[in-house]
């Protein structure tokens, strides 16, 4: 399964004490869309392989030395990636799936079992006591829709969908407190902040053009990447303030464990970069 190995000095990055230098720049990836960091260090990468083709798409893992492998394959065309205990859940294309530790998987939560007919389905968010978030982009213009599987890959019901003008094309999710989501609409641009418990929306932000990847720093600043412009925005004050630019295509960002390391993968680019939030 290993693929090839590439001499990171991911290691230095868990060191608090050492001003350490970035990991390097992964490459070689097949149009990788997401990044998770698990609290053992590992990372895991999806990666799409050719886009609407389905059976190449894979998941990668990087160990705690560096070592990148397959770690599970034979998925369509995989996107956002959520960890809930030692689980992996990944949005692909139609359907979530569960990985297990040992890079086996199965459907999670039956695609009949969905309300309405999953089309894009992009980025997962868990809340605390296990259920599931899953944001459905729709056609990238409209359409879109935002799934909760309830904990345990239980009923499948509609957050959210285009009965609510706001939502066009649902992209990055992340928890806001217990009772709200927030999420970037890939078409819009625009931050919304999405009650659990009705689906309302409430503008935060606007100007992230292609949003896709949303995370919250431990000092609380949101960040939010630009597919389309191949940027990295903060929010500030209810507008996109740039951090980084020069992406090809920035998708789903992380954090890495140490609360400061951003990941991006850069999609058209086959690279997961990392960035040193200040
Ligand atoms: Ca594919
Ligand atoms: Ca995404």
């Amino acid at each position: 399964m290993k693929k090839t190995v590439l001499l990171l000095t991911l290691l230095s990055a868990f060191n608090a004490y050492a001003k350490a230098p970035l990991p390097a720049k992964v490459t070689g990836l097949k149009m990788p869309e997401s990044a998770l960091q698990a609290k053992d260090g590992s990372i895991y990468i999806s990666e799409i392989g050719e886009f609407g083709k389905d059976g190449d798409g894979q998941i990668s893992k990087i160990d705690k030395k560096g070592t990148i492998t397959v770690f599970a394959t034979g998925m369509d065309d995989p996107k956002g990636l959520a960890m809930i205990g030692d689980k992996l859940y990944v949005a692909d294309k139609n359907r979530v799936l569960e990985i297990n530790k040992d890079g086996t998987w199965q459907v999670y939560g039956a695609q009949m079992a969905f309300p309405s007919t999953p089309v894009f389905l992009n980025d997962l968010v868990g809340d605390k006591v296990g259920n599931l978030y899953v944001s459905d982009s729709g056609t990238l213009k409209d359409g879109g829709q935002i799934y909760k599987i309830a904990k345990g890959g239980g009923t499948i019901t509609i957050l959210a969908d285009s009965k609510n003008p706001d939502i066009l094309a649902p992209n990055g999710l992340l928890m806001d407190g217990g009772n709200n989501l927030l999420e970037v609409d890939f078409e819009s641009g625009i931050l919304y902040r999405v009650n659990l418990a009705t689906g309302a929306t409430t503008k935060q932000a606007d100007g992230f053009t292609g949003g896709d990847g949303l995370v919250r720093t431990k000092a609380g600043k949101i960040i939010i990447s630009d597919w389309k412009n191949g940027k990295v925005y903060e929010m500030v004050k209810g507008h996109a303030k740039l951090i980084k630019e020069g992406y090809k295509a920035s998708a789903d960002i992380a954090l890495m464990q140490d609360g400061k390391t951003l990941m991006v993968p850069d999609m058209k680019a086959g690279e997961l970069d990392f960035i040193t939030l200040k």
